[in-house]
């Protein structure tokens, strides 16, 4: 059945998961996507195209097959191990992820990884180009799959279609380093709106269509010599506010904080990372930040503790092979010197988790330390403001987080700036209640205002208003 709605992201919203009996089953994974963008494609019998996860080779035909899984209809788009490394772990994660980070890491340019990432971005755009109704929406995830608008559009000039980046999007003066810069901003004007975190990503980009490929601009306007009028404009993510606080009301959650806050130590106080293991989160320099106040003799390690859980991400990319060694290697150090029986002053798991455990954690924190170089959002932070539903708990936040545009009462911190980030860990430890709550209360207040669901109404809203040409797919829930 052609669909009103798809979805086109790099990964399905399932895992094949491996059965006992040597059989497989799909499993969803229920990210904050998913969980926004259920109830609307619910509401439009929506598909969702996308990678589901493995090579090809070995996968059994079925699994290349379109499915339905929890009501939504999944439609596969099958990658052989080649293009997992040229596409996927080579230009999207090698060279695009690192440039559009600020260049956090030294990007890597290979002609042979743009070649395959075109060709999969085609694979994408003919799939979604074939379920599309005919005037569907079509709604395109992230930086995996920039050339797919226009494709589609060439495909199918009928469809109205938008794109979303999940990531910071780079000023010019980085941009222009791709080799392929005006193939890039070309693809993205195929989308009737270009969303992005923050107004700042949107006005690098018009500013870089003037400059690059040399159309006319007005604001967050761009009008193509073919008549189009494309929308560039800021939509900052959020998260399933409800779902996170129906957890932590749960009491199997709330009892397993309790039971971390004991395997902790008691009374210590709790410190927590959570990130990615990628080198944009700055989790190296923040454990060092915390190391010098323990050795400085500011924190003691039997009154606090720092649990930092690093999950496993790209790792069959090098830099993050790397990455994970040099952490490995200062975990090791610092609790070697500053740890007693007992007692180690970093907590440190290499490991992920189900969404209850994470919640508990959340609760069972005192300070949360989100510190990215450069992230376009970072739903942790929002999500542990979230869970603190007693509107107690402290956030420590880095000033280049996307986040930090809304949670403006979190210690606010340069993650560059080791000594500014000491202070902020000390002051945050020492807040007293009054100051916590009253932080506290701001945030939440902004983002239960804001949540998940906002966030895609708001861009299938705007989407309808640009490209009003196309039928509109039904909202979720009536406005
Ligand atoms: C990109 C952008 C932007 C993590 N570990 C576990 C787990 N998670 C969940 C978290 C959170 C999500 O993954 C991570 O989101 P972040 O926003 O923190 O970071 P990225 O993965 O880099 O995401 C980012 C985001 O896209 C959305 O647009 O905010 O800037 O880089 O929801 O809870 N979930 C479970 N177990 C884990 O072990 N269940």
């Amino acid at each position: 059945m052609p669909a009103d709605l798809v979805i086109v992201a790099n990964r399905l919203p399932v895992d094949r998961v491996p059965l006992p009996d040597g059989g497989w089953e799909w499993k969803p994974s229920p990210g904050g996507l998913v969980a926004a963008l259920e109830p609307v494609m619910r509401a439009n019998d929506g598909t969702w195209v996308g990678w589901p996860g493995g090579p090809v080779e070995d996968a059994d035909p079925s699994e290349l097959e379109p499915f339905d899984a929890d009501g939504l209809h999944l439609v596969p788009v099958g990658l052989t191990a080649e293009e997992i490394e040229l596409f996927y772990e080579g230009f999207a994660n090698g060279t695009i992820w690192p440039i559009y980070h600020d260049l956090v890491a030294k990007p890597e340019f290979h002609r042979e990884w743009w070649d395959s990432y075109v060709r999969v971005n085609e694979q994408y755009a003919a799939k979604a180009a074939e379920v599309a109704a005919e005037g569907a929406t079509v709604w395109v995830h992230d930086y995996q799959l920039q050339l797919v608008p226009q494709m589609l559009r060439d495909l199918r000039p009928d469809l109205r279609i938008g794109f979303y980046l999940h990531i910071p999007f780079p000023p010019a003066e980085l941009f222009a380093q791709l080799p392929w810069r005006r193939q890039i901003l070309e693809g993205l004007l195929g989308a009737d709106l270009v969303g992005f975190q923050l107004p700042g990503g949107a006005a690098n980009f018009v500013r870089l269509v003037r400059q690059r490929v040399g159309y006319k601009t007005h604001r967050d306007l761009v009008y193509l010599p073919d008549g189009r009028t494309v929308r560039a404009a800021a939509f900052p993510i959020s998260i399933d506010v409800a779902g996170f606080e129906e957890l932590v009301h749960d009491e199997s959650v709330r009892a397993r904080a309790a039971a971390i806050r004991e395997a902790l130590g008691g009374p210590r106080k709790i410190f927590l990372g959570i990130d990615r293991l990628d080198y944009t989160k700055g989790i190296y320099a923040r454990l060092r930040a915390y190391a010098e106040l323990v050795e400085a003799g500011e924190l003691d390690v039997e009154e606090a503790v720092f649990v930092q859980v690093a999950v496993p991400s790209r790792e069959r990319v090098e830099q993050y092979r790397l990455l994970r060694d040099e952490i490995d290697r200062l975990v090791g150090r610092i609790n070697g010197d500053l740890g007693r029986i007992g007692r180690p002053a970093i907590s440190y798991l290499h490991n992920s988790y189900p969404r209850a455990e994470m919640a508990a954690l959340y609760t069972a924190a005192d300070i949360m330390v989100v510190t990215p170089f450069r992230d376009g959002m970072n739903l942790v932070a929002k999500e542990y403001v979230a869970c603190r539903v007693h509107d107690d708990g402290a956030l420590v936040l880095s000033e280049f987080a996307g986040a930090a545009a809304e949670l403006r009462q979190a210690w606010l911190v340069n993650p560059y700036d080791i000594n500014g980030m000491k202070a902020a860990l000390l002051e945050a430890y020492h807040a007293d209640e009054k100051d916590l709550t009253r932080r506290m209360k701001a945030m939440r207040r902004t983002i239960q205002r804001h949540d998940v669901a906002a966030w895609a109404d708001s861009f299938l809203t705007e989407l309808a208003e640009v490209a009003p040409h196309t039928k509109s797919p039904r909202q979720a829930r009536g406005r």
